[in-house]
């Protein structure tokens, strides 16, 4: 085979694609010949669903992720142990809450940090609005998300998720949040032929279950996907570099790089515009006590 035709020929097998559902290391990637069930060469872990990829297709329906394409955003938790990449290329998580099972504030300060420090959009949805008492407490409880400008929708997924819609145009969003807060109902009331399984929550430990296993990316229409993954009950953010932790406060944004040292850590420098923003009231005490904690 002259050089000419075996270059052709292997530009020919390089398929684009995108990984739509991960299975331990198993992953389903769209192309346009068709979903292809791949591994990732060198049997490397760490793809996620969103991830841009080219591969080349082994066998009919099967095939081999080559290379990830660089990422615009990724996000992150981290265990005691290591990073785990819950999506990749998202422009927006939704956090799913409901007021039964109770929800981890901690969990959602977290999760927007994680969202903030990649520049990812963040949308909080209190699930379960049909049970109205309960929900009322919730949504005060969420007060001062609203306060740090945080859209916070009230919906019921077992009744309608048409007031979501018009928030996931043209995003790629990734619903993320505690296990039992309803993200598999929504996916199902957005998508009814997606057919997610969900499960009844244990009113007894005050937790939902482990229902979702895996990750998959649904297509809303042409500009618009959503994620649904399975939910965590912590969410560690080791992976966040302490020079980094500052952005995942998105009051903070203004002041970043307007204080006298460039390697400020805003904890009691000289000439710190962060310190000096809280003290003018433009800063909550709050966050910025909880911005220390973290970084500690
Ligand atoms: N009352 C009520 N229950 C809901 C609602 N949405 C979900 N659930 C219930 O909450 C439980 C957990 O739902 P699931 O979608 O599996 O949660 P996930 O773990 O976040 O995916 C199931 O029993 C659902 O029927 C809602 O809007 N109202
Ligand atoms: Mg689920
Ligand atoms: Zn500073």
């Amino acid at each position: 085979m002259s050089l000419r035709a075996k270059s052709s020929q292997s530009w020919i097998d390089c398929l684009q694609g995108q990984v739509i559902a991960t299975f331990g290391r198993h992953y389903s990637v769209t192309t346009e010949a068709g979903i292809l069930s791949c591994v990732m060469r060198g049997k490397k872990s760490g793809v996620a669903c969103g991830d841009q990829v080219e591969c080349r297709m082994t066998t009919q329906g099967q095939g081999v992720i080559e290379t990830i394409k660089p990422r615009n955003s990724q996000f992150y938790r981290s265990d005691a142990f290591k990073e785990k990449i819950i999506a990749a290329n998202v422009t927006q998580i939704i956090l799913v809450v409901a007021a039964i099972p109770s929800f981890s504030e901690e969990l959602i300060s977290r999760c927007l940090v994680a969202a903030e420090s990649e520049n990812i959009n963040a949308l909080i949805v209190l699930n379960k609005a049909d049970l109205i008492q309960p929900t009322q407490v919730a949504f005060d409880t969420l007060l001062l998300y609203r306060e740090l400008g945080y859209t916070v929708l009230q919906l019921s997924a077992i009744q309608s998720a048409l007031t979501l819609r018009p928030y996931l145009s043209g995003h790629l969003s990734v619903l993320v949040g505690q296990s039992g807060m309803g993200k598999s109902t929504l996916l199902n009331a957005l998508i009814p032929e997606a057919n997610r399984s969900t499960a009844a929550i244990s009113l007894a430990l005050d937790s939902g279950s482990h229902t979702t296993t895996y990750s998959q990316l649904y297509q809303l229409d042409k500009s618009s996907a959503i994620i649904d993954s399975p939910g965590f009950q912590e969410f560690g953010l080791n992976h966040i570099k302490e020079e980094n932790l500052a952005y995942g406060f998105a009051e903070f944004h203004p002041y970043i790089g307007h204080c006298k040292f460039s390697n400020c850590r805003h904890r009691s420098e000289p000439g710190c515009a962060v310190l000096a923003a809280q003290e003018e009231g433009k800063i909550l005490r709050k966050r910025l006590d909880y911005y220390h904690k973290l970084l500690r």
